[in-house]
């Protein structure tokens, strides 16, 4: 009798270690990130680590150069790994419905973040936490209308062709400026979200408007390149922030210094710590609920030398 009760005891305990075990093994994210193309990103990129690191995630992180053809590699690696679950911050918004069945086949739930994708099939992915893109652009649009008191022509800086930041941004702003018949973009190019990029496609648009004649603002689709533009135009001996008004979206820490320095005019902050938000939709999401919407949309807003020190300060600069 006696030897039962321990062998009974035993076995609890075996039983109550496995358990403790289970709860204790990390749940396991693979997160296929877009690249390390902008201040922003690079933000974002270490938030998502660090916030992994605080919540005792196994985060299997991949940054892709910009690439779609990388992330569809690091997609499938996380599937032969069998990660929990599997984030996707898509470079593009096409070519994603085959991963994404065989993701679903293996029964690994997706989550998107930031960019959007555009598939047939809604269901394969869970929900796409993000901002809004067309709002940042009608908000940098409705901005720059009032600045320049509805007349003016402008040049435009877009992100990378085919993604959704670019896409929507581009509509949203576009969409502001058709109620101003005044305002007119004459030049638009891709700088693909570098400051490189950006500095480049500026001094092609100088060259070939004779030094920004007549041109009196820049729209650029983030910070990193009118950051970029905004050394081209004082190269060729222009005054950004003054003569030709700026406008752009992430509110990274350098933008509010050129606020600061007089050389550029109005950001639209997009929050980069929002791997809170993201890993807390996932856990929802292992934990069992599934009543998501399709789209949890973070907050952006509008700043301009107004609170430029102010927002630079909270940003620990
Ligand atoms: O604005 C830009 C980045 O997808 C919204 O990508 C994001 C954009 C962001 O590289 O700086």
């Amino acid at each position: 009798m006696k030897s039962m009760k321990y062998a009974l005891a035993g076995l609890l305990g075996l039983a109550s270690c496995v358990a403790l075990a289970a709860s204790a093994s990390a749940t396991t994210i693979g997160f296929s990130q877009v690249g390390h193309e902008s201040d922003w990103r690079t933000a974002f990129s270490k938030n998502m680590q660090d916030e992994a690191k605080a919540e005792g995630i196994d985060l299997k992180f991949s940054d892709a150069n910009q690439k779609e053809e990388d992330q569809l590699k690091a997609v499938r690696s996380f599937i032969s790994q069998k990660v929990d679950a599997i984030i996707i911050a898509p470079v593009v918004v096409t070519g994603w419905d085959q991963v994404l069945k065989e993701a679903k086949a293996a029964n690994i739930p997706v989550f998107l973040v930031d960019r959007d994708v555009e598939t047939a099939d809604k269901s394969l992915y869970v929900t796409r936490v993000s901002a809004d893109f067309n709002l940042e652009g009608r908000l940098a649009g409705a901005w720059l209308a009032q600045a320049l008191k509805g007349k003016g022509d402008i040049v435009e800086l877009q992100g990378t062709v085919g993604s959704a930041a670019a896409q929507y941004r581009m509509a949203g702003f576009n969409s502001i400026e058709a109620l101003f018949p005044l305002i007119k973009t004459v030049k638009t190019q891709s700088g693909d979200f570098t400051t490189q990029g950006g500095k480049e496609v500026m001094e092609s648009f100088i060259k070939a408007t004779d030094g920004l004649k007549g041109i009196k603002a820049v729209w650029a689709h983030n910070d990193n390149m009118l950051l970029g533009a905004i050394q081209a135009m004082k190269e060729a001996g222009l005054k950004p922030g003054k003569d030709i008004l700026t406008v752009s979206v992430d509110g990274v820490p350098d933008i509010f210094r050129a606020m600061l320095a007089g050389d550029a005019n109005a950001s639209v902050e997009l929050r980069s710590d929002i791997g809170p938000d993201i890993y807390g939709v996932v856990k929802e999401y292992l934990a069992g609920k599934r009543d998501f919407p399709k789209w949890v949309v973070i907050p952006s807003d509008l700043h301009t030398i107004q609170d430029a020190a102010e927002v630079l300060k909270k940003k620990g600069g």
